[in-house]
């Protein structure tokens, strides 16, 4: 495929309702789509990083700078027989993933268009409906809290994740499963504690969860090895992973038994694939982590979904959750059961809506 135009653009978006973590609270998203024209053809990427450099080094402003002086240039004009081939030509540049992944994903969604097929077909992918669960953050109060994981489990939701923290942790899970004993539930402290909260984390066996996620430092991996030796809850990292070779080491020192797979946070459908490949010749479940995307990340985020050793629900979740109005048609809902049926027309199966793209944009770039 060869690449005539790209248009960066970025998009503000308020959330629906503010959403916080152990690193702090969001209200309005700034959310960088890459517009990819080829071969006659339209394929959209996004850039997943948060406002501020607090849950990775990126920004949408080191996105942008990236994408306009390196990742463009690179590689507009240039016909790729492949969209993975992009993903060695990223490699000298150290980090970025984000940035990488905007791009690298959008010639995915053209490459599936090209051939016709579902983006989750074309990614190898074989389910057609997808399990769900939702990612709830810090709340003003347990009781608000305690209402919304009604609200979502009432919706079908197949497994609740809370966000924990000092101060906000064994005290939530505890109301949580006086009120809840049963639901599929887990806790993501976004690199919260050390090895020093060590007998306060061993607690957290107590609730019996599905998994604790990412608990210590956002770069670390011996730490984590220490901790899952500890405890009998499973860890599952975030963060920590980067790369293919990220999680082989991860799994060869025992830092954790289960990978959340974000498309941003490893560079994109290539590295994604290869994490998932990994984990699964190993018996290691994945899932799909979110990163409060718009439309056109979540899209990616359902048709990644569907490869095999995506066995658990993800935090891929509808629309309405985040968004008075999203930027594809249809928006994206979810089953009574709590799946997302993965839709079966040719790329994204959604359909960018122009109009409230173009509504919402603050600033855009055009490359010719
Ligand atoms: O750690 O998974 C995370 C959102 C922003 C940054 C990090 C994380 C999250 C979420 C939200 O948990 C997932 C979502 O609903 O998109
Ligand atoms: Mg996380």
């Amino acid at each position: 495929m060869k690449i005539d135009r790209v248009e960066l653009r970025e998009l503000q978006m308020p959330l629906v309702h503010f959403f916080e973590t152990s690193f702090g609270r969001t209200t309005m998203r700034r959310i960088v789509l890459v517009r990819v024209d080829a071969d006659g053809l339209t394929g959209w990427g996004e850039v997943t990083a948060g406002e501020q450099p607090f849950y990775s080094h990126e920004t949408p402003d080191t996105a942008w700078h990236i994408l306009r002086d390196l990742l463009i240039p690179w590689t507009l004009g240039k016909d790729w027989a492949a969209p993975g081939d992009v993903a060695p030509r990223f490699r000298p540049i150290r980090g970025h993933n984000m940035a990488k992944a905007a791009l690298e994903n959008a010639l995915w969604d053209i490459e599936a268009q090209r051939k016709n097929i579902p983006l989750a077909k074309l990614l190898g992918g074989t389910l057609i409906e997808i399990p769900c669960g939702v990612s709830i953050g810090i709340q003003t109060s347990i009781e608000v809290l305690l209402e919304k994981i009604a609200r979502e489990v009432a919706a079908g939701y197949q497994r609740i994740k809370v966000k924990v923290k000092p101060g906000w942790d064994l005290k939530v899970l505890e109301a949580i499963r006086n009120r809840f004993p049963r639901i599929p539930l887990m806790a993501d402290a976004n690199s919260a504690y050390t090895l020093a909260d060590l007998a306060h984390l061993k607690e957290f066996d107590r609730f019996y969860l599905m998994m604790m996620e990412q608990p210590l430092g956002w770069d670390d991996l011996i730490d984590h090895a220490r901790l899952q030796k500890e405890i009998a809850t499973p860890i599952c990292l975030d963060e920590s992973i980067h790369s293919a070779d990220d999680a082989r080491k991860a799994l060869e020192i025992g830092a954790g038994k289960i990978i959340n797979i974000k498309l941003g946070r490893v560079g994109g459908f290539t590295a994604a694939r290869q994490i998932h490949d990994l984990c699964r010749a190993k018996n290691v479940p994945v899932w799909c982590g979110g990163m409060l995307e718009s439309g056109i990340g979540r899209a990616h985020n359902i048709a990644m979904s569907t490869l095999p050793g995506f066995t658990l629900p993800g935090d891929v979740s509808a629309s309405k959750r985040y968004w008075a109005e999203d930027v594809i048609d249809p928006e994206v809902t979810v089953s009574a059961q709590g799946t997302i049926h993965v839709p079966p027309s040719a790329g994204l199966g959604y359909t960018p809506n122009l109009q409230r793209i173009e509504k919402l944009t603050v600033r855009k770039e055009l490359f010719e």
